[in-house]
């Protein structure tokens, strides 16, 4: 199955992102050998309200990558969550004319009761997808939960999408989402209000502590539907990469990245050891104060681990 990956085999690859999103034994062992071959690919995440536009600007900048012939790998978070409702699904874009390039792999997962643990799977697909050559991969969230920020967080650049309506960049900002954003785009300009909410994002960016190595976020207008200032957003995607890989900070960013990794594994792990031993009973005996109880389960863990070892 690696060699298959390795080689660009669609179908292995999409098998191995299924192993990847139940979590089986297989997906620990596969990823671990896929280890070595990621960290090639550039990842670009995509976040913004729901209906933004982001499905559209991930598909326009996707077919634009593709004319200098790279591989894109595209990991869309399908948002099925309780936030966005089914409200928005008919509007929704399909990336259909896309699925037959066969440089190009589509992928969505849903958020729909596994919140949690999306970030880490999200992560994790696009691994398979960097193993498997790809050589951009775009990871599209809508920006309403902590998991969904994380996704686009851990990208090499994040770009967060808003439209010119009133209050949007206001909520964005309110969600968490300015902060996040290595540049920004204010999509469907052809709409009312563009220059309006362009200046607004450029004075919020102002109050934005930062020093000399700090890479200025930029504001791009496009019109996704039309493919109007697609150039713009890869020139600023570009920008950002020269910033950080000349300031240091791309290397290190993929650093803390692997670092992060490795913790959440570990205390993936940690927990299910802990939780494995016979501590449930311990709970359900001493019904005490909350606080000794853990301190007696504590206990008994590390009593457990030195008798193993
Ligand atoms: N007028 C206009 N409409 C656009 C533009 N870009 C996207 N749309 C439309 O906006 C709607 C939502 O676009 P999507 O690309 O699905 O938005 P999204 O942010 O991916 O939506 P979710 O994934 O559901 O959050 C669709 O009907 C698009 O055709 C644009 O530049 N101008
Ligand atoms: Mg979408």
């Amino acid at each position: 199955m690696i060699e298959k990956i390795k080689s660009g085999d669609r179908r292995s690859i999409a098998r191995a992102i299924t192993y990847v999103e139940s979590e089986s034994l297989e997906s620990e062992k596969l990823l671990d050998e896929l280890f070595h071959l990621t960290g090639k690919a550039y990842r670009i995440g995509i976040t913004g309200p729901p209906g933004s536009g982001k499905s559209t600007l991930t598909n326009a900048l996707a077919k634009y990558y593709r004319k200098s012939d790279l591989k894109v790998g595209i990991i869309a978070v399908d948002p099925t969550s309780p936030f966005t409702g089914g409200a928005l699904l008919g509007d929704r874009v399909r990336m259909t004319d896309l699925g037959l390039d066969q440089g190009v792999f589509i992928r969505s997962m849903a958020t729909r009761g596994s919140l949690g643990g999306l970030s880490k799977k999200a992560n994790e697909a696009a691994d398979v997808l960097d193993a498997a050559g790809f050589d951009i991969i775009i990871l599209e969230t809508v920006g309403v939960g902590q998991s969904e920020l994380d996704i686009a967080k851990t990208a090499d650049t994040t770009i967060v999408v808003v439209v010119p309506e009133s209050g949007d960049s206001i909520q964005a900002m309110k969600a968490g989402l300015m902060e996040i954003a290595d540049f920004y785009v204010v999509n469907k300009a052809d709409r009312p209000g563009s220059e309006q909410s362009v200046s607004a994002i450029k004075t919020m960016l102002q109050y934005r502590s930062h020093d000399e190595s700090t890479f200025m976020p930029n504001v791009v207008k496009t019109v996704a539907t039309e493919n109007k200032g697609i150039n713009e957003v890869a020139i600023e995607i570009q920008k950002h990469k020269e910033h950080q890989i000349s300031h240091g900070k791309f290397h290190n960013k993929r650093i803390s990245r692997i670092k992060e990794k490795i913790k959440e594994i570990t205390e993936f792990k940690l927990c299910n050891l802990l939780w494995s031993s016979n501590n449930n009973a311990f709970m359900s005996e001493e019904l005490n104060s909350p606080y000794q109880v853990s301190e007696k389960i504590l206990e008994d863990f590390k009593m457990n681990l030195t008798k193993r070892s």
